[in-house]
Parts: C-alpha cells; structure tokens; sequence
C-alpha cells in the first residue's frame, strides 16, 4: 500500500514557504527523537541543572530539543523569528522570513525520566514586519495561525498537523526517515464518556469546575446519567492525541494555589497550535468563558486556563461556568 509523504501532503495543502518550515521542524523532530530512544545511553536524562523563564527545573532533554529546533528554525531562510517555552525571549532568525515559530520543545517533559509519553508542539503564524524583529509581532490571536502541530514521541512517533485544511496524522518511518500520512480528515465525536484532568488540585479549582467534575464523578446516578472514565499522562500532547483519536474532554484550569496565574498551560505555544488542531477536528476550545483562538495574546509566556475536546462535552463544562457568572 503506497502512503502519502508528507511532502507530497504539503505539496497539495501549503504554500511553499509553508512546506519549507514544517519539513524543517518534522525533520529536526526526526533527530530529537533519536535522541529520547537512546534516553540513559546516551547521557540525556535528568536535570539539566537551571531553571526556565516559567520557573521550571530544565531536564536535559528540554535544552537538547530546544538548542535542536532552534537552530534548525535559525537556518531555514522562511523563518523570520522563534519564540520558545525554554527561551526568556523571541530569538531573531531571518530579517526576510515570511513566519514565526513558536514551540515547546518537549511538552511532558517530567515524564522523560519514567520512559513515558512525552512531544514537540509548534505553531507557526504570519510574520507582521520585515523591520527588527519584537515579541509584539508574535502577539496575534491564535485564530491567525498559518498552521499547528505537534510530534508525539510514543510507541510509535507521529507528527499531527493541520494547514486549516483538516487535521492528518503522519506516521514516523524510521528506515526512509520520513512521515508517512496514517489518518486523514480527523474528526472529534461531540459526545464522549472520557475526561482528562490532574484530580489532585480539585480542591484549589472554582466552584464551577468543582461542580462539573462532581458531576461527572457521579455517574449514571448523577445528573450528567452516565458513567465517565478518566485519564491523565500529564503530557498535553499525550492528552490532546488521544482524544483527537478517541474523543474525550481535556481540561487544565485556574486555580486558588497562584490565583494571579491563569492556569498552567501557556497560550502561544501550548494552547493555540492544540486549539488550531482541536477545532480543525470538530471540537471547541475555550477557557472558562471565551474561545482560546479569539485571545489576543498580551505576552509571549502568558498562561491561559485550558477545556478542550468533544464540543458538545466542552459547551457543557463552559455552561456552568457561564451559568455561575450569570
Ligand atoms: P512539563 O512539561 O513540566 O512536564 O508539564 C507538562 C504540562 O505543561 C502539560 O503538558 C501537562 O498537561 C501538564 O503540564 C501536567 O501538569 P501536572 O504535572 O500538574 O499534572
């Protein structure tokens, strides 16, 4: 059975300036990933010994991807500028390009040293100016994006991607060293019976995710009249795959513990390309009271409380929160 490559997915679905930036992340995404399977052997686990600009002990692993895909992006003449989890600041590439790149260089990354589900997420949007390049230029609403992916380094490694023309999955190869297209025109079922969230900070959350996750809690007894299950891999990429496979609600909300932050998860390069994948399968994207897509970003590291997944489970979650406001 012959597959579809991935260039010849992006030769029918993007610009070739497009086509140029996303091979270029595919493929360094190609050597980070020999990187995770060699783990101890080759002396990339662990602490890498410094904290990020969130505050966050950097593994090892977190620099190697970061330094890897930044100095891929640096090199490719489309690429105009980079914004990462792992730098303080948006780092210049080329004056001329025509995109910017925002990532996170490994999502999950608490669980490389457990040998679990870890990934790369990427967003890449239109470049604003042909000046000197600022972190205002990366400010635009998710909405904007010219394309959002990511590379989940799992049993198998699988590049997920849309263009705004649907969603494909693209299967790693490892003897061509290409992504072979696996799925096309993934769709999210609107109904699920499965959700996604870390139990231990239920108590720190606002009444009305307390009460939604109660009542998911209770089951065919309880209001919602039907049983749930539940997983977490606290790997968002991890989280989002699954129920792009399977449907599913994910949610990441505020809470009381650092009630000045909006939650954990960041809008630029964790939220946004994931919302741009998540609608573009069918499902909605929100915090607790607007469409993620629609923020306008007011700084490059800025968090954002996250629910997302099957829509009509989503518009449910969003209609207690609406329903306190009110
Ligand atoms: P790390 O990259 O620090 O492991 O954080 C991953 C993440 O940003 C996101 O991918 C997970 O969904 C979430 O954090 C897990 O957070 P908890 O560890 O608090 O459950």
């Amino acid at each position: 059975m012959s597959r579809t490559t991935l260039a010849a997915y992006l030769d029918a679905n993007a610009t070739a300036d497009l086509t140029a930036v996303v091979t270029r992340i595919a493929d360094c995404c190609a050597a980070i990933q020999e990187q995770l399977r060699l783990g101890d052997l080759a002396g990339v686990l662990g602490s890498a010994g410094a904290d990020n600009v969130q505050g966050e002990t950097q593994k090892k692993l977190d620099v190697i991807a970061n330094d890897m895909l930044k100095d891929a992006l640096q090199a490719c003449p489309q690429v105009r500028g980079i914004a990462s989890e792992e730098e303080d600041s948006v780092v210049a590439a080329n004056t001329a390009g025509h995109f910017l790149v925002t990532y996170d260089p490994l999502d999950g990354s608490s669980n490389i040293d457990i040998n679990s589900m870890v990934g790369t997420i990427f967003s890449i949007l239109p470049a604003q100016s042909d000046g000197e390049l600022s972190e205002a230029e990366f400010l635009q609403p998710g909405r904007k994006q010219s394309a959002a992916g990511y590379v989940l380094y799992g049993p198998s490694v699988m590049l997920v991607l849309t263009t705004g023309k649907g969603v494909s999955m693209f299967t790693f190869e490892p003897g061509s060293r290409q992504f072979l297209q696996t799925v096309s025109n993934v769709s999210i079922d609107r109904d699920t019976r499965e959700f996604a969230v870390n139990m231990s900070n239920q108590r720190f959350w606002a009444s009305p995710m307390q009460e939604y996750v109660r009542d998911l809690l209770s089951g065919s007894d309880g209001p919602r009249g039907k049983n749930f299950n539940m997983r977490w891999v606290a790997a968002m990429v991890a989280d989002v795959h699954r129920i792009l496979c399977r449907g599913g609600l994910f949610t990441y909300p505020w809470d009381s513990r650092k009630p000045d932050q909006a939650g954990k998860l960041r809008l630029m390069y964790e939220a946004n390309p994931m919302g741009m994948l998540v609608e573009q399968a069918g499902g909605e994207v929100w915090t607790d009271g607007e469409r993620i897509l629609d923020i306008q970003p007011d700084q490059i590291h800025q968090r954002v409380p996250v629910i997302l997944g099957s829509a009509d489970e989503v518009l449910c979650c969003v209609d207690y929160h609406k329903k306190a406001s009110a």
